[in-house]
């Protein structure tokens, strides 16, 4: 598109929203501040570069579009062409199964800051901070149960992994001079009807005390949650319920990934509430078609709804938002690019809110102007606002990224086996 097309549209897009009392460039400003952590997890389908065995845990990537990633510079180089389309400056999510282990079998309870050396080196020189999460999945070691295990021999191998994994989070934040969130999810659960549920809570209960006993200054916790994991349909030892009450009582972030609730639970309704409570949250934006199935984000309601939530809340600067999802019947770029671009529209769109003027009509009960403006609200010419954003930032401009997308899928993704 010609930028005097896009200059143009943003004027008279400036023009109405000035109007409402919004100031867009202020809104271009706070937009550009916001950086989302990008889950290195979608250009390879939560493989990682420990073993070449099969993902468990009760999670999965369906689909097997060819081009996945097959190694370290491969992971590298899409997560580079996937940020060079998405405006911004972002954060890059890694997990422990990601470390570089040169070749050889590094354990999960033998993980140190030096397999991430790598990470982090080519971290700084790409301007790119890291988020990093421990890995329960995926292991002989696994099971159904990990953190929870009955067998003290496994928690123990279990605990000093995470206790390591923090050590390395802790090293990320201090090197690039900003906290690295930690965040915690284990998969512990069981497919049948459980009759002794308290017992494994007070095994996962004690295993945090022990991984949380030393205190860093340079990185942060999350837990994350779940309703139910595939193969562990009737018990999940980390539900929502527990992780409030340990998040609450220790301080601790809680990570809300958007498929990890019932299908009609509004995950937005849920920040407000906890940012009473606990100091901040970690986002997992994710889409859940019928079950936590990690769906490419996409701009719906959902994603629109939360986004105005950490608005309304006033809240950008303690809400964390990454994405989680695993797409691997299409191209695995274009996927990231898709649900980033979702994500940072449906952002835009809750800045552009009029929200003082909605809360004056709340606040004397004028129910109609309200809705009537929630409505009208959502034709208002943000799009407009959002090319601006893409062309400040140099990036392609609405389905210009598709042609970029495919020719990388011709010159690099084509040629991997
Ligand atoms: C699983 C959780 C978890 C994982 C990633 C790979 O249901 O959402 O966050 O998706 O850590
Ligand atoms: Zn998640």
């Amino acid at each position: 598109m010609k930028d005097i097309l896009i200059e143009k549209a943003y004027d008279l897009a400036r023009e109405r929203y000035a109007a409402l009392g919004i100031d867009t460039d202020q809104t271009l400003r706070t937009l550009q501040r916001i950086s989302l952590s990008l889950h290195c997890w979608q250009a390879d389908d939560v493989t990682g570069f420990e073993s070449a065995g099969t993902l468990t845990g009760g999670i999965q990537a369906t689909g097997n579009y060819p081009g996945k990633a097959r190694n370290i510079d491969e992971l590298r180089a899409d997560i580079c062409k996937a940020a060079s389309l998405i405006p911004g400056i972002h954060r890059l999510n890694l997990h422990e199964i990601y470390g570089e282990f040169k070749g050889g079998f590094v354990d999960r309870d033998q993980v140190e800051p030096g397999h991430f050396e790598g990470w982090m080196q080519w971290a700084q020189e790409k301007g790119m901070k890291l988020d990093f999460n421990s890995t329960s999945f995926s292991h002989p070691k696994s099971g159904y149960l990990s953190l929870a295990n009955p067998d003290a021999g496994i928690r123990d191998f279990w605990v000093e992994h995470t206790i390591r994994c923090r050590a390395i989070a802790e090293e990320m934040g201090r090197r690039q001079g900003d906290a690295c969130i930690m965040n915690l999810w284990v998969h512990d659960g069981s497919k049948d009807i459980t009759v002794n549920r308290m017992k494994y809570r007070e095994w996962l209960k004690d295993s945090l005390d022990r991984i949380f006993a030393c205190e860093y200054e340079h990185m942060k916790d999350s837990v994350e949650s779940k309703v139910f994991g595939i193969g562990l349909e009737s018990y999940t030892v980390g539900s929502n319920d527990f992780y409030i009450g340990y998040a609450a009582q220790h301080n601790k972030i809680v990570t809300l990934d958007t498929g990890h609730f019932h299908p009609t639970e509004s995950v937005a309704d849920k920040v407000s509430s906890l940012l009473l409570f606990v100091p901040e949250l970690m986002l997992h934006v994710s889409r859940p078609v019928r079950w936590d199935s990690d769906h490419v984000t996409i701009m719906n309601d959902e994603t629109l709804d939360l986004c105005k939530e950490i608005v309304r809340c006033d809240a950008l600067d303690r809400v964390h938002i990454g994405l989680d999802y695993f797409d691997a019947s299409i191209n695995r770029i274009g996927a990231y690019v898709i649900g980033s671009r979702a994500t940072q529209k449906c952002l835009l769109q809750a800045l552009l809110e009029p929200v003082d003027t909605l809360r004056e009509y709340e606040a004397v009960g004028m129910g109609f102007e309200r809705l009537a403006l929630l409505e009208e609200c959502k034709s208002l010419p943000w799009n407009a606002v959002w090319d601006m954003f893409c062309l400040k930032n140099g990036v392609p401009v609405g389905v210009e990224f598709i042609s970029v997308v495919e020719d990388y899928e011709r010159q690099e993704l084509s040629k991997r086996a």
